[in-house]
């Protein structure tokens, strides 16, 4: 199945609170000022802070998250009932929750979640309290009530639809939640060991779904390659594997929308993330 050429519409959600670094919130803009070009028909859905309670360890702001998720997930939708690939451009992972939900409800997706994370924490098994360790989680209906019925009640993607790609650093009862939710987790040493064309086709074969959602944390890269990022985990991809492993999804899949999320511009250096981004980004407008 060739990916039908589909016009693309760019979202922006400059949204840090799923995360405890500062940095990422500035990502949007670092991309507008270097490159207007890319970036400047973004759609930004704004961040609305809500009432929080504090004395909910667990769950870091979970009200003002819920209430971005559940715009994002509303502008994603009517993206795709009117035939776009939304391309949403972060803003920390907990973003997801919303462009998923908002995919999800019209069309059945597979995802693939290129994480150098696992990010299938809840609120029991989490150690931070983040919730960007916690989407992939949310989104099998996994979690916080509140969090997993964003958009529309109940799951949006059934666990052996989603694929985890490049992961390198899990927590331990994370890893417990997943093994017990059946989602396939490939780990990228076992990628850098057996070739990614490989593993590749593997994936090919495992995830029997037409249409594909990627959802791409910059982390997974090797921070070598792309340093802009709040938590940094030795090893990972570099940049061409990135290319080589969008073009073949592409190729075999109808990518119905895109998350790039994560860039922190605080961390990079040489402006070597920033640039990553633009690539990646450009690619995914313009696949070929
Ligand atoms: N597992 C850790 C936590 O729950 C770190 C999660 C990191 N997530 C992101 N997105 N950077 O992948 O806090
Ligand atoms: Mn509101
Ligand atoms: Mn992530
Ligand atoms: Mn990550």
């Amino acid at each position: 199945i060739y990916t039908e050429k589909m016009k693309n519409q760019l979202f922006g959600v400059p949204m840090n609170l799923g995360a405890n670094k500062t940095g990422i919130e500035f990502g949007l803009e670092a991309l507008w000022d270097n490159y207007p070009d890319v970036f400047d028909e973004m759609e930004v859905i704004e961040i609305e802070r809500q009432k929080e309670d504090f004395s909910v360890q667990n769950l870091r702001y979970k009200n003002t998250i819920l209430d971005t998720c559940e715009r994002v997930a509303h502008t994603v939708n009517l993206a795709v009932k009117d035939g776009y690939r939304p391309i949403t451009i972060g803003g920390d992972h907990s973003i997801a929750i919303g462009t998923i939900a908002g995919v999800a409800k019209e069309k059945n997706i597979g995802v693939i979640w290129m994480d150098a994370h696992g990010d299938m924490n809840t609120q029991e098994s989490t150690l931070t309290g983040n919730i960007h360790g916690m989407p992939l989680a949310l989104l099998q209906g996994l979690g916080d009530k509140d969090l997993c019925n964003c958009f529309y009640d109940g799951p949006k993607i059934k666990s052996e639809n989603i694929v985890l790609f490049g992961v390198r650093d899990l927590d331990e009862q994370e890893r417990e939640i997943i093994n017990k939710s059946g989602v396939k987790v490939v780990f990228y040493d076992e990628i850098a060991q057996r070739g990614i064309d490989v593993v590749l086709d593997e994936v090919r074969e495992y995830l029997d779904v037409d249409n594909l959602h990627i959802s791409f944390d910059i982390d997974v890269l090797n921070p070598e390659y792309a340093p802009g990022v709040s938590l940094p985990v030795r090893g990972g991809f570099a940049p061409d594997d990135i290319f080589h492993s969008f073009k073949y999804l592409f190729k075999n899949y109808t990518i119905t929308s895109v998350d790039i999320v994560e860039f922190n511009p605080i961390y990079d250096k040489n402006s070597k993330t920033m640039e990553f981004v633009k690539e990646l980004t450009e690619y995914v407008k313009n696949p070929d």
